[in-house]
């Protein structure tokens, strides 16, 4: 079913499943053996990249080159002194988590359906009987201006819609910074990727995940694995608690957060327009059992209606062309339709020959 209207089933808040403080969880979210995670996989001193922005203007090169290495060898990194005060980093994300603190009832105003997605949510995906993520969530639109309603943000606490504002504002300037970056570390004309994704008309939409405790962190996830299928993701991370794991090879890698670092992955649709000299790296989230985690992951979009295809002085005769043109309305459909994976989707796509 495509743009279907309500959920398969009646929608559980998981918050208020961990708020009953049963020991066990429901069925419905324990994963099978082979996706629980294995905690003792990940190395503990391995960490995704670190990359100091304020380098790119007081050493260039260098520091194109670490964001160079960064996006071709893991996917995932994060960036500091990126322009973004500490104030409105820890602001944006306290001001969420006292959203998620309020009242079920103030909270059910804002529920979501699945034509959307936008407003209070529990669930990704409509498969009847599908074992279900350990999470919480909050969906809105910020870019095209024309989908963002502020009635579909939360009205309460008071400073939450100018907070979003401000954040957002500087998540799309940040956004062309690495566009531009990762325009010239391709080889390609500077502004090639920000006029594939449609100049100013760009799009930005941000989910605020919420991990209630859980009381058998061992058997379920967060958030299952998946690539993301936008254009860049800024994750603003929970500082205390962490969950983000990245898949390397065999393992899973738990990012340790820098303070007032953003993460910064790539998704599908660089991978697609970089003719996968950049990869769109599965990730997945973990869970805890003493300790609640609230995380942004703000998605930075093509315009919906561009062809995306690998950009052509990328194609070579040793490097043909890996994927067709597609819209990313085209393949958050073909997405849709073919459900959660728990992998990454853009290999699906790789032109037959
Ligand atoms: O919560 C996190 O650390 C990751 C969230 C994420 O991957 C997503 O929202 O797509």
């Amino acid at each position: 079913m495509v743009c279907p209207c309500d959920w398969p089933e009646p929608v559980v808040r998981v918050q208020s499943l961990s708020e009953s403080g049963k020991p066990v969880i429901p069925e419905r979210y324990i994963k099978p053996p082979t996706d629980r995670p294995s905690f003792i996989s990940s190395p503990p001193d391995i960490n995704i990249p670190i990359i100091d922005l304020a380098g790119l203007t007081n050493d260039r090169e260098a520091t194109l080159r670490e964001i160079s290495e960064a996006c071709r060898e893991w996917g995932f990194f994060q960036v500091i002194n990126h322009g973004l005060s500490g104030e409105l980093v820890d602001g944006v994300r306290e001001i969420w988590r006292e959203f998620f603190h309020e009242s079920m009832e103030v909270k059910q105003k804002y529920a979501n359906s699945p034509k959307t997605y936008e407003g209070y949510g529990s669930r990704l995906g409509l498969q009847k009987g599908a074992i279900l993520d350990w999470s919480d969530y909050y969906f809105l639109h910020y870019l095209p201006s024309n989908l963002k309603d502020h009635n579909k943000w939360p009205a309460t606490p008071s400073s939450l819609r100018e907070t979003v504002e401000e954040y957002s504002k500087e998540i799309v300037r940040l956004g062309s910074v690495l566009l531009e970056v990762f325009s010239i570390n391709l080889g390609l004309q500077k502004d090639y990727l920000q006029k594939s994704f449609g100049g100013e008309d760009v799009g930005a939409c941000l989910r605020v995940n919420f991990y209630p405790k859980c009381p058998q962190p061992d058997l379920t996830l967060g958030l299952s694995s998946h690539s993301d299928p936008g254009g860049i993701t800024f994750l603003l991370p929970d500082e205390n608690v962490s969950g983000l794991q990245v898949r390397r090879g065999e393992q899973w890698i738990t990012v340790k957060p820098a303070r007032h670092a953003i993460i910064v992955n790539i998704g599908d649709q660089i991978q697609v327009l970089s003719n996968a000299i950049y990869k769109s790296v599965e990730h997945r989230v973990i869970v805890n059992p003493d300790k609640e985690r609230v995380s942004l992951a703000y998605f930075f979009n093509p315009k919906s209606d561009l062809l995306i295809h690998p950009a052509p002085e990328l194609v070579t005769p040793e490097t043909p062309p890996l994927y067709p043109s597609m819209t990313f309305d085209e393949y958050r459909l073909f997405i849709r339709t073919r459900g959660p994976q728990g992998k990454s989707q853009v290999e699906a796509l790789k032109s037959p020959r």
